[in-house]
């Protein structure tokens, strides 16, 4: 096997790319390049020795990180700013930094990485690059610096710390201009990482809403990861960044397969990006690194996964979704997804108008922490005796850096515990300062004397946790079945996760009738509607009750003789669509019919003809309330399922009297972010209309499709 010189030297020249080419144990450091005519078998072999920088080790290791997403947004209740925000409404009045870094620090989170500059532009330091910053808000009288205050209080917590700066701008006037807009974006980021101490991750969105007739900025990769390589040589750069990969949603769930060593080329560069195109690679892709994808590839980089995920439905903070921060079970659930599947959790937690973090998100993270605490304090492997395979002790030894090296593939081992134990979670580790190199295993475990397969995957990675229903085992077996070369296991863990009562699940139908559900085999449910926490006193849920008008329903289950609650669930509903009628639309199908989009099913959807050759934009569905009612915005909810083809992105909306004659009360709407992040957008207006009926005309698709879908639209009345 010979090896090429690594194309990034080629390329760019600014990374320091090694290829140690020792026969013993080759490396290729971050990324390698194939000759021509080189094998399959050869080319997998190769894959098992692309191995991470000192920086994406250590990142990596970090497991949970938190997002801080405040600006301009944060007070006009948007997610995406327009760029012509007046700074005058940025005035927290009680920001405390101090308490975001303790709050994150006690939740278990090794890094905050802050929203310095999002897409409209505001920036929270007194950048000598516009006077679109704090400068000119009245906050602190415009002497304030909320990067300073967070980086200082991330040290005080013995936190990391990171900033995210958009590159798509709304308000800078240079935008488009390219040259003049990368010599701004250069300056920004050498303030940053010049100004504040160690900055260890920089974050660059790939976000940008501009669509066909918008600027079109030519964004100069090279010479940011330039400046930041030459600032803050430790950082790692992620997303549009070389080293730390979007994972590809903002749902909080990895892949079930997930390789750290991808196909996909990492970052914005144009050379970058032809790889990507000649092997239809995208980070939303399902596959970036299988053998499929090897044997097409002409080079491997190790870009590992970050996920992405709000604690809340959006990025920033709106008062309406206060009683939306994600419950326990969905956070514990987004973990084992994210951290458990070979990734870094990256959780959103977006500080209020107060500028602290709300009472509601403080209390959830302390919940996560305590659980996590909880499932992970006993790993009841460790003093297991491993009968079998003395190397296979160096995984059960605590020790990070000594592993169990298996040449010879299937391998087993079996450790047995000094006792039957109760056990639901295992966890694996590979050893990925040398490659990542499982492609297959198995977890056995013995109950009353029999062995039961209890879990199964395909990667590992840096750490691999599964779960399974309780059970009572004396010992347990791990096979590693296939790997790309000799697989190096430096951990192991058995775990006893407590059971989370999982919160009831509330749903009003067309009619208003509401019901509540609970997964949990005969829980008690009680419920409030009068905005107070239900407790066991709270009345008893039955059978589905009236509520057409809306209100907000609370809801909790308990099990044994209500020594055990859930947490508590919340739905605001506003008035029933039950008098609704279709008065029009552009088009339609069959198979998803226009009610669909006023049943009160968001599992249901209207969509129109999709292919080639069908109606375009504008489309168009227009609903008779049935009465004159009192209309401060509307809601969207795009379609349930996990294709989210059709999902609006630009509209306009209308209300009427009598369905003739229409107002637009929203002339250039955007479902802001929509196709990142697809849930239920409440749109609201500055002002009330008095309407019968309403409109929502389609301008532009999230996906450039000619057709649109909608799973729900409803009306804000409260
Ligand atoms: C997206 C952005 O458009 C969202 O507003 C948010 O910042 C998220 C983390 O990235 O691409």
């Amino acid at each position: 096997m010979k090896f090429k010189s690594i194309i990034g030297c080629i390329l760019c020249g600014y990374f320091i790319i090694g290829c140690s080419v020792n026969n013993q144990d080759k490396t290729f450091l971050k990324q390698v390049e194939f000759e021509e005519h080189t094998s399959l078998n050869e080319k997998v072999k190769m894959a098992a020795h692309v191995v991470p920088t000192q920086q994406q080790l250590d990142w990596q290791k970090l497991e949970l990180t938190a997002f801080i997403h405040f600006t301009v947004n944060t007070f006009t209740n948007m997610e995406w700013g327009h760029g012509d925000e007046s700074p005058e409404i940025f005035n927290p009045s009680e920001l405390d930094a101090r308490q975001w870094a303790k709050t994150l620090s006690d939740a278990g989170m090794k890094m905050v990485i802050l929203t310095a500059k999002h897409h409209d532009g505001f920036c929270l330091w007194p950048t000598k690059t516009t006077q679109h910053s704090v400068v000119s808000a009245p906050w602190k009288d415009g002497n304030g610096d909320v990067v300073k205050e967070l980086s200082e209080a991330c040290k005080e917590f013995g936190l990391k710390f990171g900033v995210y700066l958009s590159p798509w701008d709304r308000n800078a006037e240079c935008y488009g201009d390219s040259p003049k807009y990368n010599e701004m974006f250069n300056q920004q980021l050498t303030e940053l990482l010049s100004w504040y101490g160690k900055v260890d991750e920089v974050w660059f969105d790939g976000a940008c809403g501009e669509g066909p007739n918008g600027k079109k900025q030519e964004y100069d990769w090279a010479s940011y990861y330039a400046t930041i390589k030459n600032l803050q040589p430790d950082a790692v750069i992620a997303i549009m960044g070389e080293d730390v990969r979007w994972v590809g949603t903002e749902t909080g769930y990895g892949r079930e397969t997930e390789w750290s060593v991808t196909a996909y080329a990492p970052g914005g560069r144009p050379e970058m990006a032809i790889i990507n195109e000649q092997l239809e690679l995208q980070a939303t892709s399902n596959d970036l690194g299988s053998r499929s994808i090897i044997e097409k590839a002409n080079h491997l980089f190790w870009y590992p996964a970050e996920v992405d995920v709000s604690i809340r439905p959006g990025w920033f903070y709106h008062e309406h979704e206060d009683n939306q921060v994600k419950s326990l079970t969905k956070m514990v659930d987004i973990y084992f997804n994210s951290v458990g599947m070979n990734a870094v959790l990256l959780l959103n937690i977006p500080p209020d108008t107060r500028g602290l973090i709300h009472e509601n998100d403080v209390a959830r993270l302390k919940e996560f922490k305590a659980y996590l605490d909880e499932t992970f304090e006993d790993n009841l492997i460790l003093n297991a005796e491993c009968s079998n395979e003395a190397a296979a002790k160096l995984a059960i030894d605590n020790d990070y850096d000594t592993y169990w090296q298996i040449d010879n593939l299937p391998t087993a081992a079996t450790f047995k515990l000094s006792q039957p134990q109760k056990i639901n979670v295992i966890m694996l580790q590979e050893y990925i300062a040398k490659g990542q190199r499982v492609e297959q295993f198995k977890v056995e475990a013995r109950v009353n004397g029999a062995w039961t397969e209890v879990a199964k995957g395909t990667t590992i990675g840096y750490k691999r946790l599964l779960r399974f229903p309780n059970i009572i085992a004396d010992a347990v077996r791990v096979t590693i079945e296939q790997a790309r070369d000799g697989a190096l296991i430096n951990a192991i863990g058995l775990f006893a996760s407590p059971e989370i009562l999982s919160e009831p699940v509330i749903q009003r139908n067309r009619e208003g009738l509401v019901s509540i559900k609970a997964e949990t085999t005969h829980p008690v449910i009680t419920y409030t509607l009068d905005g107070t926490e239900p407790t066991a006193a709270s009345a008893r849920y039955s059978q589905s009750f009236s509520l057409p008008d809306g209100g907000t329903v609370k809801a909790r289950a308990f099990i044994n003789d209500f020594g055990s609650q859930s947490s508590v669930v919340t739905q605001q509903f506003d008035i029933c669509s039950q008098k609704w009628t279709i008065a029009g639309v552009s088009a339609q199908t069959e198979q998803f019919k226009p009610i669909n989009a006023i049943d009160g099913d968001p599992n249901t959807m209207w969509h129109t003809p999709w292919g080639d050759n069908v109606p375009t934009h504008p489309h168009y569905i227009a609903i008779d309330l049935g009465e004159q009612l009192n209309i401060i915005g509307f809601s969207y909810t795009p379609r349930a399922d996990h294709n989210k083809s059709g999902t609006i992105f630009k509209y306009v909306f209308y209300v009427s009297q009598d369905g003739k004659t229409w107002q637009a009360v929203k002339t250039s709407g955007e479902f802001s972010n929509i196709k990142n992040n697809p849930v239920k957008q409440d749109i609201r207006f500055n002002k009330s209309y008095q309407a019968r009926f309403i409109k929502l005309e389609s301008k532009e698709g999230a996906f450039n499709e000619p057709w649109v879908s909608i799973a729900e639209l409803g009306v804000i009345t409260k």
